[in-house]
């Protein structure tokens, strides 16, 4: 089953060229952690993926939270991907029709096509968006794929029964998704990735919705890569606390495999 097989062999079962080059990362740099670099100063996040470079699968940021974005930023955050072999996510959930959407990935100040390895992308408008982000990616030769946001951490999300069932089946029909955000077991197809935000060292929530399980919860509950934001962002030594989430998420997948 996808949770007992290693990386390695389900590198050889993914579709997507990303999610196969994602699952060689994991299995290489041993380790699972999508760091959420939320913070709002271009420098700060270049300095912070500088040190946490070599311990990270994914860098993850929100575009539009940044005060001062440029190119110049982009290029730095590119060179540092290449450097220390991570992929990066820009967490934009795209959410409209296939037309609109296919602008806001290609076009404006951003230009997020012609840099995220991966976005992600809400299944609320139906199959079209993706449609959409095909159509962004005319331009683009290099490989990108796409995590739909099958279910949320906050409390109260709407993204439950049948939505998830139709979003499960959106990911299977396209060759783009390279996975699913979710918080539980819900695919079978191990050429997937189970990407999972809301973790902490202890069970928590935060003031504004945000639920978090620990490491070796949400790799039991099927995380194959894992989002840790504040748990690191906001820890007074960061690299320690890297280094921790790295290697507490990373004993439980090899838990797991047994
Ligand atoms: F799709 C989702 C979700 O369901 N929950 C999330 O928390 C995405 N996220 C993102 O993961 C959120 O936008 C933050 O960037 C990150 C979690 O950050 P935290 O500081 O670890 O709570």
């Amino acid at each position: 089953t996808r949770l007992t097989t290693d990386f390695l062999s389900r590198s050889k079962l993914a579709k997507n060229p990303l999610a196969k080059k994602i699952f060689e990362i994991m299995n290489e740099k041993e380790t699972t952690l999508c760091l959420a670099a939320d913070l709002t100063s271009a420098d700060e996040i270049i300095k912070l993926a500088e040190i946490a470079g070599p311990h990270i699968a994914v860098l993850k940021i929100h575009v539009n939270i940044i005060d001062d974005f440029s190119q110049i930023f982009i290029k730095q955050l590119k060179s540092l991907s290449l450097k220390y072999k991570f992929l990066i996510m820009e967490d934009s959930k795209f959410g409209d029709i296939g037309n609109t959407v296919s602008h806001q990935y290609s076009k404006g100040v951003y230009k997020i096509a012609e840099w995220a390895d991966l976005i992600t992308v809400h299944p609320v408008a139906g199959p079209g968006i993706i449609d959409g982000l095909v159509a962004g990616l005319n331009d683009i030769s290099e490989e990108r794929g796409i995590f739909l946001v099958t279910e949320m951490s906050s409390k109260g999300a709407l993204t439950t029964g049948s939505y998830i069932e139709q979003s499960l089946s959106m990911g299977d029909n396209s060759k783009l998704v390279v996975g699913h955000v979710c918080q539980s077991d819900l695919f079978k197809n191990p050429g997937m990735i189970q990407l999972t935000p809301g973790v902490k060292l202890s069970k928590d929530s935060d003031d504004l919705g945000q639920q978090y399980n620990t490491p070796e919860s949400v790799v039991n509950c099927g995380a194959d890569l894992a989002v840790v934001g504040r748990g690191i962002t906001q820890a007074t030594d960061k690299i320690s606390a890297i280094i921790k989430y790295k290697d507490q998420l990373w004993s439980a997948y090899k838990n797991r495999l047994s």
